[in-house]
């Protein structure tokens, strides 16, 4: 019954995904997937906004080819990055990549002119230093004509359904991780706004998960050849979509989005606001059906995705199974970074910079790859049990496992890890978790589902769920004191 595409874009690679629901069950199909590769010009670094728009077409077209007839389309990208369109309705420049360096040393410049609790009092968005409200502030400082031409804002989601639709709609979840937006008053936060400069015209009315954001524009319909069809907002921001597509029974629940970033936390019904949540750098992202996710950004599979690069550039070429493999042969608990360092933000030489972080810490830095990857994937897990322990706290629950969605769960040494680390049961799948949410919600849109749980339950029962249980729970205990220790996360 009915076809749908999400479109669902990494910061490494998108891809085109076609739903369909057989007999009550979600049955998944890639269409067509392209790297994302951003592009470094000069001092910038750039996302290619037109290749990737250009990409979604042709998945359209892929789709009309293959006599798919499609019922709607929505797209989920990662957050925080955004254009500006000018007075002619065009795009002014090509959006920054959020690992841009300018936004460093903004955060305390802003703090500066106006207090961080106040801007997490106002938004209850974690800091992040490439975070919307850094990146404009940047802009500004560095008298950028974007903001003198610029007359809408649109995020990278928003930017492409516009591109598609000709409608200009800033969607929520993504909207909410601007640090701009207020959740308690359920809007731009305009004294905000004002207080930054920021004109409130810029900022659109803001669409719900689940909502008509238009339809195929007539250019595009004659371009491809194809019907006009109606494109949804869904959760815009991936996160928001992998979260919709854990399929928890519990209704308190913990989870862990891994992919190139590891996002752990757990759904709750209002945000958090306080100075425990501050002081612990949680956030409160928008997500469907006006939840929100209670969550820390952990850096995730980067750094070793960011190896993996290094030793290509040096004439290694690894594949995901060998690295793993050569993990899994290197001695154990030799030594630990904090993956969450500001060192590790950037693109570059990450083995260079954990032999870095080593000495500064007084450890023998890893020599082989493969005991850098063993260094790499035990410091995430030992960091996911930290930040799992303070969403317990921070939340007042205690969960009996973890959810793990997300294409990172095809690290089965990860995931097992994952459980040694806490001590409880990891759950992993599935591991298409945006591309699934974001069908979830354009069929909660077309009244196929009731509502999330609903939804929640057919994901369930259409994708296997993998099960690890705690190992090695000694080890893992003596490790983690050790990793709290070294990279002084208790001080
Ligand atoms: C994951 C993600 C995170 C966000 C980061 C930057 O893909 O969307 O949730 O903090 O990318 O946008």
């Amino acid at each position: 019954m009915g076809n749908i595409i999400a479109f669902d874009l990494g910061a490494s690679s998108g891809r085109a995904m076609l739903g369909r629901l057989v007999d009550g069950k979600i049955e998944i199909t890639e269409l067509h997937r392209f790297s994302n590769d951003p592009v470094q010009v000069g001092d910038r670094l750039h996302w290619d906004i037109l290749r990737l728009y250009h990409e979604i077409k042709q998945g359209l077209l892929i789709a009309k080819n293959q006599g798919i007839e499609v019922d709607s389309i929505g797209i989920d990208s990662w957050a925080v990055d955004f254009g500006f369109i000018g007075s002619n309705g065009e795009l002014i420049g090509n959006p920054y990549h959020y690992r841009d360096r300018h936004t460093e040393h903004m955060m305390e410049k802003l703090f500066a002119q106006l207090p961080a609790s106040e801007i997490f009092g106002r938004t209850g968005i974690q800091f992040l230093q490439f975070n919307t409200i850094f990146q404009l502030f940047a802009l500004k400082q560095a008298n950028s004509p974007w903001l003198q031409e610029g007359n809408r804002f649109l995020m990278i989601p928003d930017l492409l359904r516009y591109f598609l639709t000709g409608e200009m709609h800033n969607e929520f979840s993504n909207a909410t991780t601007t640090q701009l937006y207020n959740p308690v008053q359920g809007g731009w936060d305009k004294e905000l706004l004002q207080q930054l400069g920021l004109p409130e015209s810029w900022f659109g009315e803001v669409l719900q998960p689940g909502s008509k954001a238009g339809m195929l524009q007539p250019s595009v319909c004659d371009e491809l050849g194809i019907s006009s069809i109606p494109v949804y907002a869904v959760a815009e921001h991936d996160t928001g979509s992998a979260v919709a597509a854990v399929p928890a029974t519990d209704r308190s629940f913990a989870y862990l989005s891994c992919g190139t970033w590891s996002l752990m936390g757990t759904e709750v019904q209002e945000p958090v606001i306080n100075d425990m949540a501050q002081q612990l750098n949680f956030t409160n992202e928008g997500g469907v059906e006006g939840t929100y996710r209670l969550l820390k950004n952990i850096m995730g599979l980067w750094i070793l995705q960011e190896s993996r690069r290094e030793w290509e550039k040096a004439g290694k070429k690894y594949s995901f199974p060998e690295l793993v493999q050569m993990a899994g042969a290197a001695k154990p608990f030799a030594a630990f970074i904090d993956p969450d360092h500001p060192m590790f933000l950037a693109p570059g030489d990450m083995p260079a910079r954990i032999a870095q972080y080593c000495a500064e810490t007084g450890q023998q830095a890893p020599e082989t790859d493969g005991e850098i990857v063993r260094c790499i994937l035990e410091s995430l897990a030992l960091k996911y049990r930290f930040v799992f322990e303070m969403t317990e706290r921070l939340s007042g629950q205690a969960f009996n496992g973890l959810h793990m969605v997300g294409g990172g769960i095809n690290n089965t040494l990860l995931c097992q890890w994952s459980a040694n680390a806490i001590g409880k049961p990891v759950w992993a799948g599935p591991s298409e978790g945006s591309a699934i949410g974001n069908m979830a919600v354009q069929w909660i849109a077309q009244g196929v589902f009731a509502d999330i749980w609903e939804a929640r339950q057919a994901i369930r029962d259409s994708f296997p769920v993998v099960e690890y249980k705690p190992e090695e729970q000694d080890q893992w205990g003596q490790a983690y004191d050790r990793f709290v220790q070294l990279t002084g996360l208790l001080t």
